[in-house]
């Protein structure tokens, strides 16, 4: 290839859905920019994104198709599992197979395994990854609106005056739709509220940070739909012409008085009732909420408490103002839209209603349709472990890190007589549980759509060939059904099976549904621009989709979460995907978190005997998982949170999950992954180690966290023995290569050593008693260099100023000491200063709030010194 070709298409994390410009180069690289024409960021992208070009190697991708380890064609991968399957259903029936899938699938992919599913094979047991994410949302809007629709759109985050974000961390999770808030709030002067029980870097971004305990969202929002009741807030005019059950909401919320919900919340009367006001009197305010309110036991009753405010106030379906759940996979909507949950049909048709699964069947040609809902992802796996699901195809997810009680789920998964995994690699736990191994197209390769928090359907496009013989997940799919011998399944493209969804979505369809797709039938699918469907606010003409048009009060229950232990709060970090299969690949992504960790409270760590940076045991009756302590006050005592991304691909004996209890929402389905009951022990080990390595290592001792480096690796290590012999324990477990010059401290744990490959660096290894404490960054940089032996056994830099620090901003590369050098020389500088100067915090910006606090504590440290 010798021209350069720019595509556009769009970012594969989350659901804000950015547009991006991939440029194939005349050398075969890659580069990535925002799409300026994209109504979702504007040209802007975050760490994820900006990385997605290093992610695109083929090295760790799965090439080919695999049965029991071993390569064979697609056409024997195919027939086998069209065999398994087809013979499951023929002696248990079509209730004892089983798909679980996922919100990264594109739209066609969903679309296909729901009709293969639910039509052809008669069973409604698919469920997916978006059950542990959207599911409490999905409920709450049916329970609400009479459908699973999202009130609001972007800009109404721009229009409003008051934007309250709970359980939502919208500057790591979402943060291009976190920038673009702030920059709106520059002009505006919005007020921002994060509910969170944690100080999260939204929190310090907020005007008002409300820390509640955990799991108390519903008593603080009964609280405020009292307040505003009693306080003559009501929209009466709204209420009366557009809502039904007020008043056995009311009396639910009526004893709700702030004394009590400061109980419940553990809050001051006084912050509860500075947030009430401000809410009351900005009528232009919308909730944004995403994990902490879906992922709960009650999270079903979260939603509608918080909905229930926005529907008494008639803020809803107006400019800036409404309950805006943000999705959080790229096509969690996607998903929903065509049905691909276990009690869905599709189209937003129910799969309880015969009128619905008669016009379902019938637009498909279907030889059945599924009777019942499935079996939802917990009871799922529970199924699939009692022996009653005998085959299970898993697609674009990893359920043995990412379900909760992930013992159990690997358990569930070693027993299954037949398991097919569709990934594009085959170094996820789950793959190893496989059966049958497919290798799907990755990002870059793969063509279809995928629809946004937004509403917005946008196209996802190849631009890159695939690697090895891998297929469209959708193709994958109808190719075994072919082999099952349905028809139904012979597409060619996506755009064949993208306009059968949309024709699908205007069958039986009298404008009673607002999921109305026919707009885009004429459309080119090639050429076909990002769009919403719904309007900008479908509820803009205050008609809802129950029977009589009006949308509905739902009462909703508090219930005190009693924890004897530590409440252990899960979810994630500003750089890291899930459980890091492609942000996994790229060095620069771990320069902000670099290994499992576990946040805690200095008052808990005092008590716990906990050192900070020492390693910590994470346990309770389901399993333990290993984590350095990060000792911080942004997690209240009684509380730890964990990120959910590491598994032992990257780290033995880790994994957040181990920890998570079945524990779900009943209405929902949904997992509560924000509390578990946990304890904690230092983990008592005998030494400390810290290395890089331009070979692989890979080591079998207690703690052993690993991340990739432009050149080599990196691993952090611990180990409770010490070790008899230094010198033939590194040379036996990380490196082929022969020490070339070592340093044996006085005390046994203290070691270090190096060596060289033709006098480059090609390892160097410190193990000491205590965290290693060298200059990592530096050290990283002289891998594979012609190095001074006694400056890298030193672990730092000779000549000072050379080292950059741990990097803050992924994007630009700056490290905090470059940042803290330029503070400490300029102590009045603005945030706009530094970021000008270091140049952090002038890709994404998302590290602008760790940048401001960097200048505040040292501000403090100042006055406090004068
Ligand atoms: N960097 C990054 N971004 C992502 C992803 C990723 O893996 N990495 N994944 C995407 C996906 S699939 C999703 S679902 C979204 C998730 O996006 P978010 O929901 O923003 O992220 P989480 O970190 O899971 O959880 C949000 C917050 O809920 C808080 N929380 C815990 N318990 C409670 C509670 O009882 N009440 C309240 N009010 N808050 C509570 C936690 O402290 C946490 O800060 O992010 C998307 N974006
Ligand atoms: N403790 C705790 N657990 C959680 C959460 C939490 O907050 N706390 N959050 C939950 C939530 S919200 C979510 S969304 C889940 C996410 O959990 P998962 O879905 O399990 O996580 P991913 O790592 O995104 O898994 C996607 C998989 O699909 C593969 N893949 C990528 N592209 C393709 C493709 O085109 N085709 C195919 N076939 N495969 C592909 C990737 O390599 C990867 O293995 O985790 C849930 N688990
Ligand atoms: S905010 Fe980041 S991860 Fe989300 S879609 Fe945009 S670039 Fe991708
Ligand atoms: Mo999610």
């Amino acid at each position: 290839m010798t021209v350069e070709t720019t595509t556009r298409t769009t970012c594969p994390y989350c659901g804000v859905g950015c547009g991006v410009l991939a440029t194939r180069k005349a050398d075969g690289s890659v580069s990535i920019a925002g799409d300026p024409d994209h109504p979702a960021n504007f040209g802007k992208l975050c760490s994820k994104g900006l990385a997605l070009g290093e992610t695109l190697g083929t090295a760790q991708r799965l090439l080919f198709p695999q049965v029991q380890g071993a390569r064979v064609g697609w056409d024997e991968a195919t027939s086998l599992v069209a065999d398994k399957f087809s013979k499951a259903i023929a002696e248990h029936g079509p209730d004892s197979v089983a798909f679980y899938v996922s919100g990264q699938f594109l739209t066609e992919d969903y679309y296909v395994a729901n009709k293969l599913m639910k039509g052809f094979i008669g069973s409604a047991n698919i469920d997916t990854n978006s059950r542990l994410c959207m599911a409490s949302a999905v409920a709450g809007h049916k329970r609400a609106f009479g459908a699973d629709i999202v009130p609001c759109n972007y800009s109404d985050l721009e229009e409003a005056d008051l934007v309250v974000l709970t359980g939502s961390n919208f500057a790591w999770c979402h943060p291009v739709l976190f920038q673009r808030l702030q920059t709106a709030r520059e002009k505006r002067g919005t007020k921002i509220v994060v509910i969170d029980p944690r100080r999260t870097a939204t929190a310090e971004a907020a005007d008002l940070h409300l820390a509640i305990k955990p799991q108390s969202d519903v008593a603080l929002f009964n609280g405020l739909f009292k307040y505003l009741y009693s306080r003559g807030e009501a929209d009466c005019a709204f209420v009366a012409a557009h809502t039904n059950g007020l008043a056995e909401t009311l009396l639910a919320s009526h004893g709700w008085t702030i004394e009590k919900v400061a109980n419940a919340c553990g809050l001051a009367e006084q912050e509860i009732e500075a947030f009430y006001k401000l809410f009351a009197k900005t009528s232009k305010a919308v909730t944004a909420f995403s994990m902490g309110v879906n992922q709960s036991a009650s999270g079903t009753d979260k939603v509608n408490a918080i909905i229930n405010c926005h529907l008494l106030t008639g803020r809803i379906g107006k400019t800036g103002a409404g309950p805006f759940s943000i999705t959080g996979q790229p096509n969690a909507m996607g998903g929903r839209e065509v049905g691909g949950l276990a009690n869905m049909l599709a189209a937003h048709l129910e799969i309880e209603n015969a009128d619905h699964r008669e016009a379902v069947q019938e637009f498909w040609k279907a030889p059945r349709i599924a009777g019942k809902a499935g079996l939802k992802a917990v009871d799922l796996f529970q199924a699939v472990h009692d022996g009653r699901i005998k085959a299970l195809w898993i697609m674009a997810t990893n359920p043995a890190v990412s379900m909760p009680n992930s013992s159990f789920i690997a358990e569930a998964l070693k027993k299954c007589p037949f398991v097919v995994v569709s990934d594009v690699t085959a170094k996820t736990e789950t793959a190893q549980f496989a059966h049958v191994l497919l290798p799907a197209q990755g990002w870059g390769e793969k063509d279809g759509t995928v629809t946004n928090s937004e509403r917005r359907i946008s196209r996802q496009r190849g631009f890159l060939q695939t690697a090895g013989e891998g297929r469209a997940d959708w193709r994958i799919m109808c190719d075994v059904a072919k082999a099952m011998g349905f028809h139904g399944f012979t597409y060619t493209s996506p755009a064949e099976i993208f306009d059968e969804h949309v024709r699908l979505t205007t069958v039986a369809n009298d404008g009673s549904r607002k999921l109305d797709l026919g707009a885009l039938l004429n459309q080119d699918y090639e050429t076909l621009p990002p769009q919403q469907w719904g309007g900008e606010r479908p509820f803009a003409d205050g008609k809802f989709q129950t029977p009589n048009g009006k949308a509905c009060f739902v009462p909703t229950r508090h219930e005190a979460v009693v924890c004897d232990g530590l409440t252990l709060n899960t979810g994630r970090i500003r750089d890291q995907w899930h459980t890091m299969t492609r942000t996994g690949l790229v060095p620069k992504l771990f320069g902000h978190r670099a290994e499992p960790h576990v946040e805690i409270s200095p008052l808990d760590a005092e008590r716990l005997g906990i050192a900070a940076a020492s390693l910590i045991e994470v346990h309770n009756d389901r399993g333990k998982s290993l984590a350095r302590a990060l000792v911080s006050d942004a997690v209240p005592p009684g509380q730890v949170f964990q990120p959910m991304h590491w598994s032992s691909s990257f780290a033995n004996n880790s994994g957040t999950n181990v920890a998570m209890s079945q524990q779900r929402d009943p209405i929902s389905g949904q997992p509560a992954l924000k509390s578990a009951q946990v304890s904690l022990r230092p983990f008592q080990a005998a030494w400390y180690g810290y290395g890089i390595s331009v070979e692989a290592v890979c080591s079998k001792i207690d703690y052993f966290a690993t991340r990739p480096l432009v050149v080599g690796q990196a691993f952090e290590c611990a180990d409770l023995c010490l070790p008899i012999n230094w010198l033939e324990f590194v040379t036996a477990q990380f490196a082929g290569n022969a020490i070339a010059s070592s340093v044996q401290g006085s005390n046994p744990a203290q070691f270090r050593c190096l060596g060289l490959t033709d006098n480059h660096l090609a390892f160097a290894f410190f193990a000491s008693d205590k965290p290693v404490a060298v200059s990592r960054d530096w050290l990283q940089q002289q891998l594979g260099k012609t190095v001074n032996p006694l400056e890298i056994l030193a672990g730092r830099p000779l000549a000072a100023g050379e080292d950059k620090g741990s990097i803050l901003c992924a994007c630009m590369n700056v490290g905090r000491n470059q940042i803290s050098r330029f503070i400490d020389k300029n102590h009045n500088a603005s945030l706009q200063a530094v970021c000008e100067a270091t140049g952090a915090g002038t890709g994404c910006g998302s590290c602008r709030i760790e940048v401001q606090r960097m200048i505040h504590e040292t501000q403090r440290f100042t006055q406090a010194a004068e």
